[in-house]
C-alpha cells in the first residue's frame, strides 16, 4: 500500500513481541498508530455483520463456547437455516450498512452435502453486493476450493490463543488442525481472516505468542479478530477474571506493529466496553467491528450506540462505498461539519 513503509516482516519472535508489550502505554500508542496511518485512514472503520446460519450442538469442547453440546450453558440449537431467510438477513445488513456478511455455523468441519446450502447463500449474498464471509469449522482442500469456486471472499479461522495455552482451552482438535484449514483457504485464494480471543485466564507470554503465529504464518491474514472473552454462563470459562482494558488495548498495538496491512477487528465483547475504551482500540490500529445487535448467540451493541459512537468520533464505514456502485447514500456528514461521515442514519 505505502512503498515508504518498512517491508512486511514474518519472523517475529515472541521476545520482539513482549518487548513491545513492555513499551509505555503512550509510545506503544504513537507507534502503533504511526504504523496505522501509513497503512489505513485512521478515521475509517470497515463494518460487517454476522449470522449464526446453525446454531449450536457442535461436538467440539472450546471452553469458551455456548455452543459447545458438552457445556451445560449450550444455547437452545437450531438447524441449518434455509438460504432465503439468511439472503432476507443479508438484505437487512445491507440496509444498515453493512459492507461484509459473515455467516458462521456451530460444526467442527462442513460436511459436503452441507456445503451445497452454504454455497447457495455465498452466491446469493454475493449477488446483493456485500462481501462474503464463513465460518464453518475445519475445511479439506476440495472444500476451500468449493467455497472459491462461489466467490467467497473471506474464510474466518481462528488460532484462538498460543500454542502454549490451546491445549487448556480445546482438546478436539489440534492447533495444527487449525493451520492445516488456513493453509488450504489461502491456497485455494480466499482472504484469511484468523485472530483470537483474550481473557480466557492467558498470560502475556500467551497473547504474545498468539501475534507471533499470526504474524509469522507465510502472508498475513487480511483480517485479525481481536475478541474479548464474552462469559456465558455454563461454559467452563464462565467467571474467568476480566481483563484489565489497557491490555486489551495493548494487544491491539502489538497486532497492528506486527501486521500493518491487515484489519484488525474490535471484535466479540464490545458490549462490556465503555466508548472511550472502544476509542481507544481505535487509536490503537483497530479499524474493523461487527455492526448489528447480534454476534453468534451473544449481544453486540445496539446499532444507534455504534451509530453514536461513530458520529462522536468522527469515523466514517469504510469500504461500501468503494465497493459498491450505489453506496454513495450510504455514509453522510457528520454533524461538525468536519467532513467525517458517519453510518447511514435511521439505518
Ligand atoms: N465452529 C466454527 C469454528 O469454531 O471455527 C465457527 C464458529 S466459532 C463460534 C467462531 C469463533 O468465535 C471461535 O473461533 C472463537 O474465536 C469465537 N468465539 C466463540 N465463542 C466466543 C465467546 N464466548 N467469546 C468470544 N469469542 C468467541
Ligand atoms: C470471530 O472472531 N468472532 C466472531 C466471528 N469470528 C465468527 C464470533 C464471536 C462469537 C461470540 C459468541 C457468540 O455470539 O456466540
Ligand atoms: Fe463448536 Fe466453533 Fe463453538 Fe468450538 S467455537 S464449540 S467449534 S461452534
Amino acid at each position: 500500500m505505502n512503498p515508504t513503509a518498512a517491508p512486511l516482516r514474518h519472523d517475529w519472535t515472541v521476545a520482539e513481541a513482549l518487548e513491545l508489550f513492555a513499551l509505555p502505554f503512550a509510545d506503544l500508542l504513537y507507534r502503533a498508530q504511526g504504523v496505522h496511518r501509513q497503512h489505513f485512514d485512521p478515521n475509517a472503520v470497515q463494518v460487517s455483520t454476522l449470522l449464526s446460519i446453525k446454531t449450536g450442538a457442535c461436538p467440539e469442547d472450546c471452553a469458551y463456547c455456548p455452543q459447545s453440546a458438552r457445556h451445560e450453558g449450550e444455547v437452545e440449537r437450531e438447524k441449518l437455516l434455509a438460504v432465503e431467510e439468511v439472503l432476507s438477513a443479508a438484505r437487512t445488513a445491507k440496509a444498515s450498512g453493512a459492507s461484509r456478511f459473515c455467516m458462521g455455523a456451530a460444526w467442527r468441519n462442513p460436511k459436503d452435502r452441507d456445503l451445497d446450502a452454504v454455497v447457495a447463500m455465498v452466491e446469493g449474498v454475493k449477488a446483493l453486493g456485500l462481501e462474503t464471509c464463513v465460518t464453518l469449522g475445519m475445511l479439506r482442500a476440495d472444500q476451500a476450493q468449493r467455497l472459491k469456486g462461489a466467490g467467497l471472499d473471506y474464510y474466518n479461522h481462528n488460532l484462538d490463543t498460543s500454542p502454549e495455552f490451546y491445549g487448556s482451552i480445546i482438546t478436539t482438535r489440534t492447533y495444527q488442525d487449525r493451520l492445516d484449514t488456513l493453509g488450504h483457504v489461502r491456497s485455494a485464494g480466499i482472504k484469511v481472516c484468523s485472530g483470537g480471543i483474550l481473557g480466557m485466564g492467558e498470560s502475556l507470554r500467551d497473547r504474545a505468542g498468539m501475534l507471533v503465529q499470526l504474524a509469522n504464518l507465510p502472508e498475513h491474514p487480511e483480517s485479525v479478530p481481536i475478541n474479548l472473552l464474552v462469559q456465558v454462563e455454563g461454559t467452563p470459562l464462565y467467571g474467568r477474571d476480566r481483563l484489565d482494558g489497557i491490555d486489551f488495548v495493548r494487544t491491539i498495538a502489538v497486532a497492528r506493529l506486527l501486521m500493518p496491512q491487515s484489519f484488525v477487528r474490535l471484535s466479540a465483547g464490545r458490549t462490556d466496553m465503555s466508548d472511550e475504551l472502544q476509542a481507544l482500540c481505535f487509536s490503537a490500529g483497530a479499524n474493523s467491528i461487527f455492526y448489528g445487535e447480534k454476534l453468534l448467540t451473544t449481544a453486540n451493541p445496539d446499532t444507534d450506540r455504534d451509530r453514536a459512537l461513530f458520529a462522536k468520533l468522527g469515523v466514517r464505514a469504510l469500504e461500501i462505498q468503494e465497493t459498491l456502485p450505489e453506496a454513495g447514500d450510504f455514509v453522510q456528514e457528520a454533524p461538525c461539519g468536519c467532513g467525517a461521515a458517519k453510518l447511514r442514519a435511521g439505518a
